[in-house]
């Protein structure tokens, strides 16, 4: 009389185990497929100044101070272009990113030497625009915010400079 009881018993068990393995798999699956996190690029663009001389070969480096956080200071910007040339833009995107800067009040530009032998160059920065996209897997691509930072001077060398950024939508 016991053995059938005890299998009974059994069958009810394995039947709790499976619940609770497909409530675990169910766990595990429901987040990821609904995983759809919202990504953030933020798109520079620096015009450079019309006058003789405005142009610079030098080391250029960006990053954003945002409200909520800032970037990194970017990479030396050299794209295959001949780049910040007199009345030229010139255009770095930071890689997408997850977390949001909030408002974006100033960038930092570091400009320096090429290197120890080159003669210190000049250039006049006239503003550096800022284009913040939403890319959800390039399904949302949209234009959420942009800013405008004004220099319309000579850029100091050999130093990080500060310049505060206003909202334009
Ligand atoms: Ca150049
Ligand atoms: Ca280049």
């Amino acid at each position: 009389m016991p053995r059938p009881f005890q299998r009974r018993g059994t069958a009810v068990g394995a039947a709790v185990v499976s619940a609770t393995v497909l409530a675990a798999v169910a766990l595990v699956v429901t987040p990821s497929t609904a995983y759809a996190a919202t990504t953030y690029q933020y798109r520079t663009d620096f015009l450079t100044g019309t006058g003789d001389g405005a142009g610079t070969d030098d080391n250029v480096q960006i990053r954003l101070l945002g409200v909520n956080g800032n970037t990194a200071m970017s990479p030396v910007i050299d794209t295959p272009a001949d780049d910040f040339e007199q009345f030229t833009h010139t255009y770095y995107n930071f890689p997408v990113q997850l977390n949001h800067l909030g408002e974006i009040w100033a960038i930092d530009v570091r400009y320096t030497d090429d290197g120890p032998f080159a003669a210190p160059e000049k250039w006049w920065l006239v503003s550096v625009k800022i284009k913040v996209t939403t890319s959800n897997h390039g399904a949302d691509y949209r234009v959420i915010e942009t800013y405008d930072c004004i220099s319309n001077n000579w850029v100091p060398g050999q130093t990080t400079t500060r310049y505060p950024c206003d909202r334009l939508t």
